[in-house]
């Protein structure tokens, strides 16, 4: 669905869990194709806005975070806020074990910190609120420069298996978390891509999601890392500012633009990408770069279709696994 229609639902109440993304912000103008209209800008934060949060046992044993019951997933909602916002999110812990919503990037009070240490974490059935509240860039009266919340952040259990959250990230239970600036560009389609441990979102090997858009959307990418290893992501075809926003801001920006970049544990970066731009509709590949986690299935693809909905070239395949073989999708 568009954001126009997105936001409208949200506003009303809607179930917006099935898509897996709750935008909390709001746009200024709807989206067409990011190459043909002046592309619409996030609004001044301010709002105090209320979700519930489930953290759920999934069928396969793994565990998600989602809006409604019956509707985690991994990884968990997006939620998406503009600086100078704050949330309160009813969270209830539906499973049999201890949990928490430990989040990174914004600002709460120990008693959101989820952890056990400050006894901020949720037993079995039941439920808490935690706040999250965001700032925009100024002065100190030193004259030093405070940073705003602005930026590409996540949230995750730090109570399952262990007092790190090493069973509840391993299991799924983290999202992410995207606090914008007002007048940062907003997005056509996002995309959460996680690699958590040598896996993408969780899914097995072999088994790494892939993404679909239409040439000249704009899409926004949130990578997050979480697990034991370190890791480089590369997408083909398409590029990024190695900034705050992941886009240039004129001829004269510094900021080193890359198509690879390397994350470790708990590493959260996002950028804004127009789908196929200078390159075309295909089945662009994203991936780990480390040789050994792509040939174990690290790899996915970007799925850019022509305006028709066809992509040129693309035949999709059921997945092959031999140890050191090619690309596995
Ligand atoms: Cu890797």
């Amino acid at each position: 669905m568009d954001r126009r229609s997105f936001n409208r639902r949200l506003l009303a109440g809607g179930a917006v869990a099935a898509t897996g993304v709750t935008s909390l912000s709001q746009a200024s103008a709807p989206t067409a194709s990011a190459a043909e209209a002046p592309a619409p800008t996030a609004p001044a934060g301010g709002q105090v806005r209320h979700l519930r949060l489930y953290a759920e046992k999934l069928a396969d044993g793994q565990m998600g975070y989602g809006l409604e019951k019956g509707k985690a997933s991994i990884p968990g909602p997006l939620i998406e806020l503009n600086e100078g916002d704050t949330l309160h999110i009813e969270f209830e812990n539906t499973m049999d074990v201890p949990a928490s919503l430990h989040v990174h990037g914004v600002d709460y009070d120990v008693a959101s910190d989820g952890t056990r240490m400050n006894r901020s974490h949720v037993e079995p059935g039941g439920t808490r609120t935690y706040t999250w509240r965001t700032h925009a860039p100024g002065r100190r009266k030193d004259g030093t420069w405070r940073a705003g919340s602005a930026g590409y952040w996540h949230y995750h259990d730090h109570v399952v298996g262990t007092d790190h959250g090493t069973g509840g990230i391993r299991k799924g239970l983290y999202g992410p978390v995207v606090v914008r600036r007002k007048g940062d560009v907003l997005p056509d389609k996002q995309f959460t891509i996680v690699f958590n441990d040598m896996t993408i979102n969780n899914s097995p090997g072999h088994r790494s999601p892939d993404f679909r858009a239409t040439v000249g959307d704009r899409v926004e990418i949130i990578m997050i890392t979480h697990g034991e290893y370190y890791h480089t992501f590369h997408i083909h075809g398409h590029r990024w500012a190695d900034n705050r926003t992941g886009l240039l801001t004129g001829p004269d920006d510094p900021s080193r633009v890359v198509d690879n970049k390397i994350t470790g544990p708990a590493d959260s970066f996002g950028f804004q990408i127009v789908a196929g731009e200078h390159v075309g509709a295909g089945a662009w590949m994203y991936h780990c770069h480390v040789q050994s986690h792509s040939d174990m299935g690290m790899a996915g693809l970007l799925l850019v279709a022509k305006p028709d909905g066809t992509v040129p070239g693309y035949e999709p395949h059921h997945p092959v696994a031999p140890p050191g073989g090619t690309h596995g999708h």
